[in-house]
């Protein structure tokens, strides 16, 4: 075996990208000094943020040498996780896997990927799964977060990069409709594109339950009641047709189906959709015709439409809007998803996915079967067949669901999961949990291996952000001494799997080259993509099949990714959420995030600035139902749902609907908004219904 080698620090300041969210932030960190570096820059020359970061990003190198950090790696002994060597743990995580495919099959061996891993490592475990393992069953934290709108995306347009254009379009568009989603708190920078579109005259309409810091910067604010998205964009189309603001050459042209959506949205009257959705005539009429009327409109989704149990049919209704008004294509035009997670581009498309092979390719299809296998040396016959989703893997964990041992890289689910307190149960009955993370969190908890992990500043590897824009993360820090990179941990593994020769590789460099080709020829095309061309050209757009190709900053001016070149329409019907508040629950319950802190919390709740700022959770409630239940500011109030109940301090406000009461799911203690949140699945994506849950005032206390 060749041994590890580390590069010596880097001599000067480089430049790199932000460990957190989709919005990747380019930033300049260090000064080449000191191994761990303090300072970080925003990168004045990535054309996405210009030089600006928000508090998360500041605040992100305190992780990197961070008191809490694991650096050995940790075994369970007697009930307690205790240090070991790397040789011992890694053994005993092989050895579970061994055992557990002896006596159970390989399908009980789970594997959790996440959208915090690099296209590489994301490739990586996905292959692992696959062919040193054999199980059908990996899926991913992308899960909770873009699968509505990948489906949406992939029915209508046969593609789904969640922007079709890049960030600075948004400048040039018109009209920008945001529906379900914050990102003036949710991708700070952002806002500098917003702040252009509004001086070019531009306007900006949001549709979300609370009056949120996006919402307060809009022209036209849509408080709707929680889960009527849908009703929403079909009451849209309705009146859009009743105005005569059907693009009927763009329809025939380059669309299919929409008679059949024309006659489903017919019911859709201003007066239904009102009842449903609690927004009146005058304000659709004047949305429908600001989007209809403008030279350039965009339609943006975020999580807010998305994580429901109708979220690929939600996601589809403002996409038939978007094709009935002839958007997508247009200059600064069209539909498209803010993604989420830092590589929530990149990791829903190299096949961590339950059904998915590298470059979008689908694993129940042969041709990509043949493919895949083609690459990876293996029989395609020899490859699983489609694994479960998400939740449905977790649900499965233990002795009742037969999945018995699970391997978890990039994802705190226990506190990230709907339902927790049965996931939680779910996560102790299994025999063997390995968690790869460079800290403790609640899923660690229940783990018997721990293995400490390279961060951002510390490895090397490509990312997708939400434009569907490749670059790169650099190396830039020493990792302490003890850690091991992602990609370390599944070649030893696959050696003592006994496939070592198909995992054969010392950095991301190796990885990314296989990696390119196996993405060759897919919907996902990084075959033309290099490093060098990721450094000189300032990240390189997929579809990009060849070295001489320029990349694709823009999708569908000419045609669509469906064989035949069109979008697809599809009819869709409002369908009431997976539970609705009713006598014994009457409040909608529904979560977000804070702009302090990042997801599960597991990395946000470490770094003092930010847990300064925002210490705990708060619920928003309104002045009305807080006045009916003797709610003051501050008070503590438990909440109840048919799966548990939470507490929160009361914030009472009026910028969230009287109906409806909101908390963030940042953290896993009595406070855990997922304690509430019920086990309603999207049919098609398998997307939990993280927006709406029943839940009624149990108590209060001071
Ligand atoms: N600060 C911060 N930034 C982040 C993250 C983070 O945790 N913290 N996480 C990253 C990730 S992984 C993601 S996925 C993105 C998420 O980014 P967003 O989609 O902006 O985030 P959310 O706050 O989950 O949801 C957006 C809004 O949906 C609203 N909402 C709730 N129910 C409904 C509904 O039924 N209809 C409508 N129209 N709106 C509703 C909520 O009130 C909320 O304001 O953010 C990324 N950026
Ligand atoms: N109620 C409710 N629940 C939700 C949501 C919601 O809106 N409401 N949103 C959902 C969404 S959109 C998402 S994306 C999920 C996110 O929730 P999680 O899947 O829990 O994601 P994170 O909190 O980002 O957890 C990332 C973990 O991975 C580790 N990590 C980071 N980078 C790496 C790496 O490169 N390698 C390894 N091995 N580990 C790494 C971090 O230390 C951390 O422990 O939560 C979902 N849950
Ligand atoms: S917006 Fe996202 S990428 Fe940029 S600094 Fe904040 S968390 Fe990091
Ligand atoms: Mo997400």
């Amino acid at each position: 075996m060749r041994p590890l080698q580390f590069a010596p620090p880097p001599a000067l300041a480089v430049r790199t990208h932000c460990p957190y969210c989709a919005y990747q932030c380019g930033m300049i960190v260090g000064d080449g000094s000191s191994d761990a570096p303090a300072g970080v820059q925003g990168d004045p020359h990535f054309p996405v943020n210009n030089g600006q970061l928000c508090i998360k990003g500041w605040t992100s190198t305190t992780l990197l040498r961070h008191p809490e950090r694991v650096t050995t790696p940790l075994v369970r002994h007697r009930g307690e996780l205790r240090g070991a060597s790397w040789d011992a743990a890694l053994d005993d995580v092989a050895d579970a896997v061994r055992r557990t495919k002896a006596e159970h099959g390989a399908d009980a061996v789970g594997f959790f990927g996440s959208g915090a891993l690099t296209n590489e490592t994301a490739y990586l475990l996905g292959k692992f799964a696959r062919v040193a393992v054999g199980t059908a069953n990996i899926d991913y934290n992308g899960r909770y977060c873009m699968s509505s709108a990948a489906a949406g995306g992939n029915r209508a347009f046969g593609i789904d990069r969640g922007l079709p254009f890049p960030v600075e379009d948004i400048a040039d568009a018109e009209v920008v409709l945001l529906v379900g989603s914050n990102p003036a708190d949710t991708l700070p920078p952002i806002s500098q594109w917003f702040e252009r579109q509004k001086r070019n005259g531009g306007r900006l309409a949001v549709i979300d339950p609370r009056k949120t810091a996006t919402a307060k910067l809009a022209d036209l604010f849509l408080q709707a009641t929680p889960g009527t998205d849908l009703a929403l964009a079909n009451g849209l189309l309705y009146l859009a047709v009743e105005e005569g603001l059907v693009n009927a050459e763009y329809v025939r042209t380059r669309t299919a189906g929409f008679d059949a959506v024309r006659r489903t949205v017919l019911t859709y009257h201003p007066a239904h959709v009102e009842r449903l959705t609690g927004v009146g005539e005058a304000a659709l009429r004047k949305l429908v015709r600001w989007l209809g009327t403008a030279r350039s409109a965009m339609i943006l989704s975020g999580r807010g439409a998305e994580q429901h149990s109708k979220g690929v049919d939600t996601v589809h209704a403002f996409i038939n809007l978007a094709l009935a008004l002839g958007l997508p294509g247009k200059p600064a035009s069209g539909w498209g998803c803010l993604t989420g997670q830092g590589n929530g581009q990149g990791g829903r498309e190299h096949g961590q996915k339950a059904d998915q092979l590298p470059g979008y390719r689908l694993i129940e299809v042969e041709a990509h079967r043949r493919h895949a296998a083609a690459v990876w040396g293996v029989p395609p016959e020899s490859l699983p067949r489609k694994g479960k989703s998400a939740f449905e893997l977790l649900d499965a964990l233990g002795p009742a669901g037969g999945i018995r041992s699970l391997l978890v890289m990039g994802s705190n689910v226990a506190v990230a999961s709907p339902d927790m307190t049965r996931i939680d149960s779910r996560l102790s009955s299994l025999d063997h949990l390995t968690v790869c993370d460079p800290f403790l969190n609640e899923t660690t908890r229940h783990a018997h291996v721990v293995l400490p992990v390279y961060q951002w500043a510390e490895e090397e590897g490509t990312m997708t952000n939400l434009e569907g824009r490749v670059i790169r993360r650099r190396r830039v820090s020493r990792p302490p001494t003890g850690v091991r990179g992602d990609l370390d941990i599944l070649r030893e593994l696959a050696e003592r799997l006994g496939h070592g020769d198909k995992f054969d590789f010392y950095g991301p460099s190796e990885v990314f080259d296989e990696f390119r080709r196996a993405t060759a020829g897919g919907a996902a095309d990084y075959a033309g993509i290099t490093y060098e061309r990721i450094d000189r050209e300032d990240g390189v757009f997929w579809p990009c099949p060849a070295e001489d190709h320029p990349g694709t900053p823009r999708l569908f001016a000419d045609r669509f990714h469906h064989a035949d070149g069109m979008a697809k329409f599809f009819p869709v019907t409002h369908r009431a959420a997976g539970e609705e508040p009713d006598a014994s629950y009457p409040f909608f319950f529904t979560t977000g995030r804070y702009r302090e802190h990042y997801n599960s919390g597991a990395q946000t709740r470490l770094v003092g600035a930010l847990t300064k700022a925002k210490p705990a959770p708060t619920l928003q409630i309104h002045p009305a139902a807080a006045g009916r239940h003797r709610i003051r500011p501050g008070q503590m109030v438990t909440l109840e749902s048919r799966r548990g109940r939470a507490e929160f301090a009361a914030e009472v406000t009026p910028e969230i609907r009287p109906d409806t009461l909101f908390a963030p799911f940042h953290w896993g203690g009595r406070d855990a908004a997922n304690r509430l949140i019920g086990t309603a699945l999207d049919p098609t994506s398998r997307m939990p219904e993280f927006k709406i849950a029943a839940v009624r005032i149990v108590g209060t206390s001071a």
